[in-house]
């Protein structure tokens, strides 16, 4: 139970818990739920002033269109029947409704009497004496526990480039994950977003119509994907979860490899006929949402050949939707001048992406064509001698992903080595959810599982139940340490190497592969098997007596 003492210096308080949970996103509040139905006594620190994920997401990154990939009802939990009195207003739900739905999840659950917010988790030690954890907080709490769960997302470290006189700029510049709870005023100003990622794509999206002028700054495409917005009919939804459909939703997400309601095309490419291709583009191009990427042939992220057929249906859907012939050359090139093979970035889903450049007011520039030289008290000069000037600044350029949330924690191991270190030059990780000399520490929606690969909610609850059970497992078997060993760490971190490297991923420069953060090693950082495969190596383990897993 609890104990709250003074340390001495009258700084810190040391207390003490069975499990410390650091993220109130979708991982975070899993475990929270299940540990304490296991009587534990736990406690979730975040960052964010509200639920809904640590340092970043839903309450962080609130610019203008933030709004999720997944469709109803993918993106919620399916547990204690949540889904029955929770209604969503659209297919893609944007950022202030989802933070509603952590509010009735936390109603219903009684999560937040357990969630400090507003607090960071700054380091973490492992004192091997009595075998607990010590984890520090910047209010200058001390807990000790004896499970240390690491949920915190694969975007809680922004990224922002180490661009030339960025200081001397005087207006108003902001990262999409840092974006002012209070909004920006954005109408009629002269603004500039750099980067096309998901994020860069949402805000463009949103800003186009009401900017005085936007300029656009894209290093390489996006390959956009038809998000097929729709609002959602209450009576449908009454309807669907009468007949029992949510539940068969649920269970089948956990079935397909991104963990969502669709899965690959089981064919190749070339065993089909250009017509019948081309009816099956048509066919997942008009259902909207990942189709056209996680429900296409499935060779297409494995061939060049397969690959190709797709990102040509892409560029001539494309194409056709922009006017002018330079920005269609640097939006959505042909497939002779493609930056990146289909796929093997993130491709986001668009609303009217490919429109607002047909607006007057927006530009775009190509940055491999034409970089940027220096920031200025005004604005931005580019290497051809433009002086651009703005008055808002739009920095949609990333994070340090999957893993740089984890390691900007000091957190240290029984050897006295920083996780950070240990990661240094490549990360190591037993089933994507421990790593050797860091007992009873677990992480998960982290490096080498499933993550970035698959619906947020589905990982979750794969990778929560088994480390709930692994928790269990301790906890009857008195067991004072489980720690993965170096052999097995070895071996999944070469297996998820090898699922990579038959892919295409390997070849694109991409933050699933670390390569968007200057001196990150090049290393999968994903689990490329697809969900069920996970769920059943990871459920093997667990079978023979955690195999892997040293206990003491
Ligand atoms: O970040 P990104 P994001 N100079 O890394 C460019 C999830 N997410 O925040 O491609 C100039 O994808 C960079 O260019 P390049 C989702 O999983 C989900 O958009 O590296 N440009 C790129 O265009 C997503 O994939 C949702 O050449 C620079 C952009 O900045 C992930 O988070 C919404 C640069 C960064 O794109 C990350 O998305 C938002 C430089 N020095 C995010 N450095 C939804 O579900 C980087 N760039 C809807």
């Amino acid at each position: 139970s609890a104990t709250s003492e003074a340390n001495g210096n009258g700084i810190a308080a040391y207390k003490s818990l069975d499990a410390l949970i650091v993220g109130a996103g979708f991982g975070g509040l899993y475990q929270l739920h299940y540990l304490r139905k296991m009587g534990l006594q736990c406690k979730v620190v975040d960052t964010a002033g509200e639920l809904g994920g640590q340092h970043s997401i839903w309450y962080w990154n609130c610019y203008p269109g933030a709004r999720v990939d997944s469709d109803v009802p993918l993106y919620e939990y399916s547990i204690e029947d949540l889904f029955k009195d929770w209604n969503w207003s659209e297919r893609f739900p944007e950022w202030p409704e989802i933070r509603k739905y952590f509010q009735y999840v936390d109603k219903k659950l009684d999560l937040s009497k357990d969630v400090i917010l507003n607090t960071t988790v700054t380091h973490a030690e492992f004192d091997t004496k009595p075998c607990r954890w010590n984890v520090t907080l910047n209010s200058g709490e001390v807990y000790d526990c004896r499970f240390f769960l690491l949920c915190t997302g694969f975007a809680a470290k922004h990224y922002v480039p180490n661009f030339k006189g960025m200081d001397r700029f005087k207006g108003i510049m902001h990262h999409t994950a840092k974006y002012p709870q209070e909004g920006i005023e954005l109408k009629g100003k002269k603004i500039c977003v750099i980067g096309t990622g998901a994020s860069g794509v949402q805000c463009i999206q949103e800003i186009g119509p009401q900017a005085g002028h936007l300029t656009v700054l894209q290093r390489t495409p996006n390959l956009c994907l038809p998000m097929n917005q729709h609002k959602l009919d209450a009576e449908e939804e009454k309807r669907l979860k009468a007949t029992g459909d949510y539940d068969k939703i649920f269970k089948y997400r956990k079935e397909t490899f991104g963990g969502f309601h669709f899965d690959f095309y089981q064919k190749d490419c070339m065993q089909e006929t250009a017509e019948q291709q081309r009816a099956l583009y048509e066919k997942l191009w008009q259902g909207g949402g990942f189709r056209f990427w996680l429900g296409v042939y499935k060779d297409t992220l494995f061939s060049k050949e397969a690959n190709d057929r797709a990102y040509e249906f892409w560029a001539e859907k494309t194409r056709a939707r922009i006017n002018d012939p330079k920005k269609k050359n640097i939006l959505a090139p042909l497939l002779k001048d493609q930056h990146h093979t289909f796929g093997t970035k993130r491709p986001s889903l668009e609303q009217r992406y490919y429109e607002v450049y047909n607006q007057p007011n927006v530009d775009v520039i190509a940055l491999k064509q034409n970089p940027i030289d220096t920031f200025t008290e005004k604005g931005i000069k580019m290497k051809d001698g433009q002086e651009l000037e703005f008055d808002v600044i739009i920095l949609a350029t990333g994070f340090d992903s999957v893993t740089g949330g984890l390691v900007q924690i000091d957190i240290k191991g029984t050897d006295g080595v920083s996780l950070a270190d240990k990661w240094s030059k490549g990360t190591w990780t037993y089933l994507g959810m421990t790593t050797a000399n860091f007992p009873n520490m677990f992480f998960l929606y982290g490096p080498q599982g499933p993550t970035a690969f698959s619906n947020g909610p589905t990982c979750v609850e794969v990778q929560g139940e088994w480390i709930i059970d692994a928790v269990e497992h301790c906890v009857k078997n008195n067991v004072k340490t489980m720690d993965a060993t170096a052999q097995s760490e070895a071996g999944w971190t070469k297996h998820v190497a090898d699922l990579t490297d038959i892919t295409l991923f390997p070849g694109t420069d991409s933050w699933y592969m670390g390569a968007n953060i200057p001196g990150k090693p090049r290393e999968a950082l994903n689990y490329a098997g697809g969900i069920p495969r996970y769920t059943r190596e990871c459920n093997e383990v667990a079978e023979k007596g955690y195999a892997g897993f040293a206990f003491d």
